[in-house]
């Protein structure tokens, strides 16, 4: 019998290999144990009342099946969809708020700790808010910055701030169906009360407000993290790191940040480069400290400090398998709870540093953005401490690949005519001259269910092969990282003939690494900036692009689906659909959907059948447009790219330039 892969990752499945051996669980064999429940998966089965849970199963049950209060299949299969998307769209945007209250923090002088890093960008974000900038402080401008953003979560009526971003013809169909949201707060909680026993049974109505509160995290939560991260933090360009487990170092101090918030993380960078920090790991035996990532903290950190990463999801309890792991910090989402024990078998000391996500059996340093360089110095040295209490035992692999990550919304406009040209126009004349034949975000999760990481694996290579431009982020960039598939290089070998061209021209990989989860909002922006170049779609709906989440698992990428479906993209998941028990809510999420907003959300486990569908949705939207027809290796005529040399000449012939790009 064929040996079954848990991991496309080598040496994720050599460490799992090495637990079997020893006996200790992961992920991997509790997922082999506990079977998804039939009924709860397909979304038939509701339990929000305490005269159920009621399932709705039977050959039937689509007309016939009640629940005891008379609820049927197509209102519980959407209520469910809904109620994940609530769950994704508080997540993100409950991120964002912080992330806001830092930004406030910061321009009212309550922390020395962290400063505004691109003013820049701030700017433009003040821009965007209609705010003035010019002949005032940083501080004043930061300060109406998260004034403004603050009330998106808050407000009552109106709509957020963001909205206004997408374009016209977008917002004209969300008005059109009533789908515009007024304030994140008011969103998440009123479709909460629309899923509570006994208020909306209309599937339809349902998923209007699954889209509706996916757009609040797409056009908020998300887009206003993304934004105030820049501002704080930097707004990211193309730096080179490294990916996989053979990042830990055996003669030195390892320390992760795991999750999602970036502030204690960045504050962590600096303290590890303190020299009495240096110092006291030396003194303690170790040649030095060194910071990894894990899952989104990592991207955020990966991007703009080139702080390598150990992976996604699946590859977390597999770091600490290692036995290199001296200290692990986790902030919000993704964070397995078995870690805690895990932790325990090893040397590792596992840190929860949100009072919003403790776990029995971690130690709790509780994270301040008032006093973060305390907090980072406590943790920092704990994980010291630790080193000398490492023990033989663990996996050690060597396996690590080079990465380029870093490409925000502003470097790829950047990379496309440098900052006196920057445009996005070289991007949209490939795609008219059929050199790139569409656009995939290839994004969220990665899954033990399926043999983790390789679904995105198999769809990256497939779609470069193909000449699609692939974006991606979160967990699906790691899995595209640890494989190798980051690289410039990686065009050079597996790209398809026009592609090729455009990223050798370009310098840059075939496969774009964006950030974390919350930074499909720069995905957003991109879209809508290609919609306004002119020559593809006047929306972002009608454009050659598709969204493929193909081992999704959180409700995170439930909301993130849906926002862009309503926003006009075409979204495959992979796995069992969860409202596959109801043909009607499959229908409106597929067919309905696509008339109103020209998205669509699909679920498919089989990766051949999403690579195929997602081709289909390219052609069908470069045949609507009536661009060139799509054939490997013959381009029509297009504006000749600007290679590094020329956008050099080009930089050094521009005045300095700082205004809003
Ligand atoms: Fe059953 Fe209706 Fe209660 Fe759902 S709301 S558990 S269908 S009685
Ligand atoms: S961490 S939401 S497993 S992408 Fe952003 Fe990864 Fe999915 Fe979490």
């Amino acid at each position: 019998m064929d040996k079954i892969v848990k991991s496309a990752n080598e040496a994720a499945e050599q460490i799992i290999e090495w637990s079997e051996s020893h006996e200790i669980d992961t992920c991997f064999d509790r997922a082999k144990k506990m079977k998804p429940c039939p009924i709860g998966s397909s979304g038939a089965c509701c339990r929000i009342c305490h005269v159920g849970p009621c399932r709705f199963v039977g050959p039937n049950a689509e007309e016939e099946a009640r629940g005891v209060c008379g609820a049927t299949l197509p209102t519980v299969a959407s209520r469910n969809l809904l109620r994940m998307a609530i769950g994704g769209a508080a997540a993100h945007s409950d991120h964002a708020r912080d992330m806001a209250f830092t930004l406030l923090a910061v321009a009212n002088g309550e922390t020395s700790d962290f400063s505004i890093t691109d003013v820049k960008k701030l700017y433009r974000i003040a821009g965007i808010l209609e705010i003035e900038f010019e002949g005032r402080t940083v501080n004043d401008v930061a300060r109406d910055v998260a004034t403004k953003l603050i009330e998106d979560f808050g407000r009552q009526k109106g709509e957020l701030n963001f909205i206004k971003r997408a374009p016209k013809k977008t917002q004209e169909r969300w008005k059109k169906w009533g789908i515009i949201p007024r304030g994140v707060d008011r969103e998440i909680t009123e479709s909460m009360h629309r899923t509570h026993i006994g208020v909306d049974h209309d599937p339809d109505n349902i998923l209007l407000s699954t889209l509706k509160v996916s757009l609040a995290d797409g056009w908020g939560g998300s887009m206003i993290s993304t934004d105030i991260t820049d501002i704080l933090f930097g707004t990211p360009k193309p730096v080179k790191a490294e990916a996989g487990f053979g990042i830990f170092k055996e003669d030195e101090v390892n320390l992760i940040v795991h999750g999602h918030e970036p502030s204690l993380a960045e504050i962590i960078i600096d303290v590890v480069n303190e020299k009495e920090m240096k110092e006291y790991a030396k003194s303690k035996g170790a040649n030095g400290i060194n910071l990894g990532g894990m899952c989104c903290t990592a991207n955020e950190v990966l991007m703009r400090h080139g702080i390598p990463t150990a992976g996604g999801f699946t590859n977390q309890e597999l770091a600490i398998l290692t036995g290199l792991v001296d200290a692990m910090t986790v902030d919000v989402q993704c964070i397995m709870p078995a870690l805690a024990e895990l932790s325990k078998k090893f040397h590792t000391k596992l840190i929860t540093t949100s009072y919003k996500a403790k776990i029995p059996g971690a130690i709790h340093i509780q994270y301040d953005e008032h006093r973060a360089k305390e907090i980072a110095r406590e943790i920092v040295n704990l994980a010291i401490e630790n080193y000398a209490n490492r023990k033989a035992e663990g996996s050690h692999v060597s396996d690590k690949f080079p990465v380029i990550a870093g490409f925000s919304h502003e470097y790829i406009e950047y990379m496309q005519g440098g900052s006196w040209r920057a445009s996005f126009r070289p991007l949209n004349d490939a795609i008219m001259a059929g050199r790139i034949r569409g656009v995939v975000g290839l994004v969220g999760c990665d899954n033990p269910r399926v043999p983790s990481q390789g679904l995105h694996r198999f769809l990256a290579l497939e779609l470069i092969k193909h000449d699609v431009l692939v974006v991606s982020t979160g967990c699906g960039s790691a899995a595209c990282g640890t494989a190798g598939y980051l690289t410039p290089e990686m065009a050079l070998e597996n790209a398809g003939p026009g592609l090729r061209e455009v990223c050798e021209a370009i310098g840059i990989p075939p496969i774009l690494h964006l950030g974390s989860c919350v930074d499909n909002s720069r995905i957003l922006t991109i879209a809508t900036a290609m919609a306004e170049e002119g020559g593809l779609s006047d929306e972002i709906g009608g454009m050659p692009a598709v969204g493929i989440a193909p081992e999704w698992m959180s409700e995170k990428a439930i909301a993130i689906g849906c926002y862009f479906v309503a926003s006009g993209v075409p979204v495959i998941f992979g796995g069992e659909s969860p409202v596959g028990a109801s043909e009607q809510v499959t229908r409106i999420i597929t067919e309905v959907w696509f008339e109103r907003f020209k998205g669509a959300l699909h679920f498919e486990p089989d990766p051949e059948k999403i690579l195929d569908l997602t081709l289909k949705y390219i052609d069908m939207a470069r045949e609507a447009l009536k661009l060139r027809k799509y054939e490997p290796g013959k381009f029509g005529a297009e504006r000749v790219l600007m290679d590094m040399a020329a956008r050099r000449e080009l930089e050094r012939a521009a005045k300095p330039h700082i205004g809003i790009y």
